[in-house]
C-alpha cells in the first residue's frame, strides 16, 4: 500500500513522535494491519518520514496517514480513539496532552505515553487527565529494532483502556514460544515503574559484563578479540543473553580507521539518561538494598570524570605485584562470578518491585514481569525462563535468592566467584557491582550483622534507643551511657 495514497482514509490508531523509536513503532503498528495517523511537531520530519516509506506495502489494510496539524491528527482517527505518544519524557508529554485536549481529543480517548516516563508523573497525569484524557502508561524496551520488529511492552493505567489496546499491544510485541512479551501490569504508573527497574538492572547487567571484561583484559595477556571469543562462549551457556551476545560482537570489532580494536578507541566515559539513578534513587527512599543497581550508576559517574581519573593515575599507587593466573581457569571463575553477580542484581530488582507493590498499592506478578522481558527487551535472556518458574514455584518468594534452582546455583558457584573478587582487589582492578553483589549475598544469608553496635552508637550519641534480643520487636530501650551509674530505661 502506498503511504501517500492512502491519506483520506479513516486511522484505527495514530501515533505522536517520529524519533527514533517512533518512526520505528508506527511501521511496526501498521505492519499488522492497523492505518496509522502520525503526527510530529516539526512537520519537515513527517514529510522526510512518509517519503521516506511511501513505496512500503503493509499487510491486511495497513498504513500510514501523515498529518500537518492536531486537529488533522484527531479527524483522522476513529472515535475512540488509540494514540500512542513516543516523545520526550518530561514536560513534552504534559505539552502534548494539553495540545491533544484542544485539538479535541476526549475523556475516552486513549493516550498511551510509551516514554521513558518517571512512574510518578505517570501516576499524576492519569489523575490529573480523568475526565479530558483516558491517560494510560506504557513502558517500551527494546530499542529502535525492538520498536519496529518486536518489544517488551509494560502497560500500566486504567484496565478498561487496556482492554482496548491490547490487541494492538500484543500484536506488536516481541512472541517467545508463541506468547507475547507483554501483560497488564497494574494500574497507573505501574507500567512505567516496572520499566524503570528493568532499565535499572539493565545498567547492572552491562556493568558486571563491563568489570568481567575488564578483569580478563587486566591480568592475562588476551586481546579484545580473543575476549569476544570468550563472550561468544559464555552466551552458549547461562549466560545466554541479548547483552552478552553483542558484548562478544563488539570486542571483535575493529575501528574502520586505525584498524585497532574499536573498544580501545572509544573513550571510557559513560553516558545515561537518568532511569538507573531513578532505580537507585528510589531504592534508598524504599530502603530496598539494590547495591548492585547503584553501584552501576556509581561507576558510570566514576567513569564520567575521565581528566580526574587520568591525573589521578599518575599518583595513586597501585598493588605493586601481581600474580599471573591460570587463564582457561579464570576465565571459567569470571563467568561463574558473572552469573551469581547476575542472579543478585535481578534478585535486587525484584526485591525492588516487591517494596514498591506495598508502597504505591500494586499487585505485581513476577513470573509475568520475568516472561514479558525474555523477548524484545535489552535484558532479553534464557535465564529470565527461571526467575519465571522460580515465581511460578512460590508465588510468595521472599528473595529470588532463596529459591532452590538459585540458591543451587550460586551455592555451586561461590568459590570461583569469591576467588574472582579477590583476584580483582589484589590485583587493583575495580570491580564495584560484582564486589557489592557479592557482599549483598553474604549480608543477606548473615543473621547477625554488625548493626547492634551501629544502634548502641546512634543511642550513645542521639538517643536514637535500641530494641533488645531478649525483648518482643517494637519494644525501645534508652541507656544512659556516660552516667555514673549506667541505667535503661524503657521509651
Ligand atoms: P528522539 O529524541 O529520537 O525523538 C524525540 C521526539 O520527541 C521527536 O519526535 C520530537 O519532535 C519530540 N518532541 C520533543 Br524532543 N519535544 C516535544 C514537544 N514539546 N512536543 C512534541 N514533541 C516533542 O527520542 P526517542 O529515542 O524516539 O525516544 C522517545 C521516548 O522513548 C523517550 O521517552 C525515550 O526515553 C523513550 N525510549 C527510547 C529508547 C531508545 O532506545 N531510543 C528506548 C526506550 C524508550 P521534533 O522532531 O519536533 O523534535
Amino acid at each position: 500500500m502506498n503511504a501517500m495514497s492512502q491519506d483520506t482514509e479513516p486511522c484505527t490508531v495514530g501515533l505522536i513522535g517520529l524519533g527514533v523509536m517512533g518512526r520505528n513503532l508506527v511501521l511496526n503498528i501498521a505492519d499488522h494491519g492497523y492505518r496509522v495517523a502520525v503526527y510530529n511537531r516539526t512537520g519537515s520530519v513527517t514529510a522526510e518520514f512518509l517519503s521516506q516509506h511511501a513505496g512500503d506495502t503493509f499487510p491486511d489494510g495497513g498504513g500510514l496517514r501523515g498529518c500537518d496539524s492536531l486537529a488533522q491528527f484527531i479527524a483522522a482517527i476513529t472515535a475512540p480513539r488509540v494514540i500512542v505518544v513516543l516523545v520526550k519524557a518530561g514536560p513534552a508529554v504534559d505539552a502534548v496532552c494539553e495540545q491533544l485536549i484542544s485539538a479535541g481529543a476526549g475523556p475516552k480517548d486513549i493516550v498511551v505515553d510509551g516514554g521513558n516516563s518517571l512512574w510518578t508523573d505517570t501516576i499524576r497525569r492519569e489523575r490529573d487527565l480523568r475526565g479530558k484524557l483516558a491517560f494510560f502508561g506504557s513502558g517500551v524496551s527494546g530499542g529502535e529494532v525492538g520498536a519496529r520488529y518486536g518489544p517488551s511492552l509494560m502497560p500500566g493505567g486504567d484496565p478498561a483502556a487496556w482492554d482496548r489496546l491490547r490487541p494492538i499491544w500484543e500484536a506488536i510485541s516481541a512472541k517467545v514460544d508463541g506468547e507475547p512479551c507483554t501483560t497488564y501490569l497494574g494500574p497507573d504508573g505501574a507500567g512505567h515503574y516496572v520499566k524503570m527497574v528493568h532499565n535499572g538492572i539493565e545498567y547492572a547487567d552491562m556493568q558486571l559484563i563491563g568489570e568481567a571484561y575488564h578483569l580478563l583484559r587486566s591480568v592475562t595477556d588476551m586481546t579484545p578479540g580473543q575476549l569476544g571469543d570468550v563472550f561468544a562462549a559464555y552466551n552458549g551457556g547461562e549466560l545466554e543473553s541479548y547483552l552478552v551476545e553483542i558484548t562478544a560482537d563488539i570486542l571483535r570489532q575493529e575501528d574502520p580507521v586505525t584498524g585497532r580494536p574499536l573498544v580501545d578507541v572509544i573513550l571510557d566515559r559513560a553516558g545515561m539518561k537518568g532511569t538507573g539513578t531513578w532505580t537507585a534513587v528510589n531504592a534508598m527512599e524504599l530502603g530496598v538494598p539494590a547495591t548492585a543497581i547503584a553501584e552501576a550508576v556509581m561507576a558510570r559517574a566514576m567513569s564520567a570524570d575521565k581528566d580526574g581519573r587520568t591525573a589521578a593515575a599518575n599518583v595513586l599507587a597501585g598493588p605493586r605485584t601481581q600474580a599471573t593466573p591460570e587463564k582457561d581457569a579464570l576465565v571459567d571463575s569470571v563467568r561463574d562470578a558473572l552469573y551469581c553477580s547476575k542472579i543478585c542484581a535481578y534478585a535486587q530488582g525484584f526485591q525492588l518491585m516487591r517494596a514498591a507493590q506495598t508502597e504505591y498499592g500494586w499487585t505485581l506478578d513476577f513470573g509475568e514481569i520475568a516472561r514479558i522481558w525474555r523477548g524484545g527487551c535489552i535484558i532479553r535472556a534464557v535465564f529470565l525462563e527461571r526467575i519465571t518458574e522460580a515465581y511460578r514455584r512460590t508465588g510468595d518468594l521472599a528473595n529470588l535468592l532463596l529459591d532452590e534452582y538459585f540458591a543451587g546455583e550460586i551455592a555451586r558457584r561461590q568459590d570461583q566467584w569469591r576467588e574472582v573478587v579477590s583476584r580483582a582487589v589484589l590485583a587493583g582492578v575495580p570491580c564495584p557491582a560484582f564486589a557489592s553483589a557479592l557482599a549483598y549475598y553474604d549480608a543477606y544469608r548473615s543473621e547477625t550483622l554488625p548493626a547492634s553496635l551501629l544502634q548502641a552508637q546512634r543511642d550513645y550519641f542521639g538517643a536514637h534507643t535500641y530494641e533488645r534480643v531478649d525483648q518482643p520487636r517494637g519494644r525501645f530501650f534508652h541507656l544512659d551511657w556516660t552516667a555514673s551509674t549506667r541505667r535503661q530505661v524503657e521509651v
